[in-house]
């Protein structure tokens, strides 16, 4: 993402950066060198192969494909989609799944609350007990005009919607990040308005397309990619993905997210894909595929229009593609 008024994050990162945290940089930096004599002193202990084995939900996986959901491209390679990675609690590179390993994925607690019947807390492991996991294909697209496409493992939104039982005020469902500046040197650049906060409408959250990751490519979803839960809304922009979520709020109030408070005329609420509708400082005509490398022409709704258009049918006054 571009932020582009001038701001704490244009200043050159050793003026910005507390001391303790850029050295630790530059510490991060060294291992990462030494990273092939590590490699080849344990070729199967690769970050995200660790996490796998260690994992307690790891032999819930692979889940079986759900057929209706498949996409008319090539699968992205595992290795890109998760060493690409959006991530700012992690650091504001693309390169964010190294320092991402230090996230505790257990113990984890998910919380529910606002207006439910019941507010609770509930352990993912228990959670994933309940909901029923399947395998979808979809495509991913980012705001900054890169997309891939992966096969997410997790379950329906509208599952966990049920099992928290919103009361009828409900207008909009809200999810947010963990905020713990400790492990997430991001958070420690206060001018970013942490956590992580995103959200969609009751309508969205029960469409058949919002989809709650907690899997990608037949194991648990990596730390980098939004560990233990993260949202899969494939007809919107990539930010709407909010990762590793902590809380579920139900509220009749319009949410304000993490990169609107920042830039709201360039990154709004709904988010939906369209092509004709540039961004302030890009076009969004076309996307460079991350595994092909190939530009291609980005489609209306990303290609969902048929599971979602008739959503956005009476909301014409809105700002839809943003
Ligand atoms: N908590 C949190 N969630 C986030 C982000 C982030 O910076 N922090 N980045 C978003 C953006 S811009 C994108 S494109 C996707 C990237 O998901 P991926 O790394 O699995 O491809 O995560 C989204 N979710
Ligand atoms: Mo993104």
């Amino acid at each position: 993402m571009f932020v582009h008024r001038r701001r704490g994050w244009e200043i050159p990162e050793n003026r910005v950066t507390p001391e303790h945290i850029f050295h630790q940089r530059r510490a991060l930096a060294k291992t990462l060198a030494a990273g092939p004599i590590l490699a080849a002193a344990a070729p199967l202990l690769g970050a995200g192969r660790a996490f796998a084995a260690s994992d307690p939900s790891a032999g819930l996986y692979p889940v079986e494909r759900n057929p209706k959901y498949t996409v008319d491209r090539a699968l992205t390679p595992e290795r890109i989609a998760t060493t690409y990675n959006n991530f700012y609690e992690f650091g504001s590179s693309k390169q964010i799944s190294p320092a991402a390993q230090r996230l505790e994925t257990r113990p984890w607690v998910v919380e529910i609350g606002g207006a439910v019947e019941k507010p609770m807390k509930i352990d993912i492991d228990a959670l994933l007990k309940k909901m029923p996991l399947e395998e979808r294909v979809y495509a991913h697209r980012c705001v900054e005009a890169w997309s891939m496409v992966v096969p997410w493992s997790g379950f329906p939104l509208k599952a966990l919607v049920d099992f928290a039982r919103p009361l009828g005020s409900a207008k909009y469902l809200v999810m947010q990040t963990f905020k713990n500046p400790k492990v997430a040197p991001g958070q420690r650049q206060i001018w970013y308005p942490w956590p992580y906060t995103e959200g969609l409408t009751m309508f969205e959250a029960v469409n058949e397309l919002s989809f709650m990751v907690t899997g990608l490519y037949g194991k648990p979803v990596p730390k980098q990619n939004g560990a233990p839960l993260r949202l899969a809304v494939p007809w919107k922009y990539g930010f709407k993905h909010v990762k590793s979520i902590v809380r579920f709020e139900f509220t009749d109030k319009r949410p304000v997210s993490f990169w609107e408070k920042l830039q709201a005329k360039e990154y709004g609420f709904w988010a939906n894909v369209n092509p004709e509708v540039a961004h302030p400082r890009w076009s969004q005509a076309s996307e460079r595929d991350i595994g092909t490398g190939e530009r291609i022409p980005t489609k209306p709704w990303n290609g969902y229009g048929d599971y979602v258009a008739a959503m956005y049918a009476n909301l014409k006054g809105e700002v839809l593609f943003r």
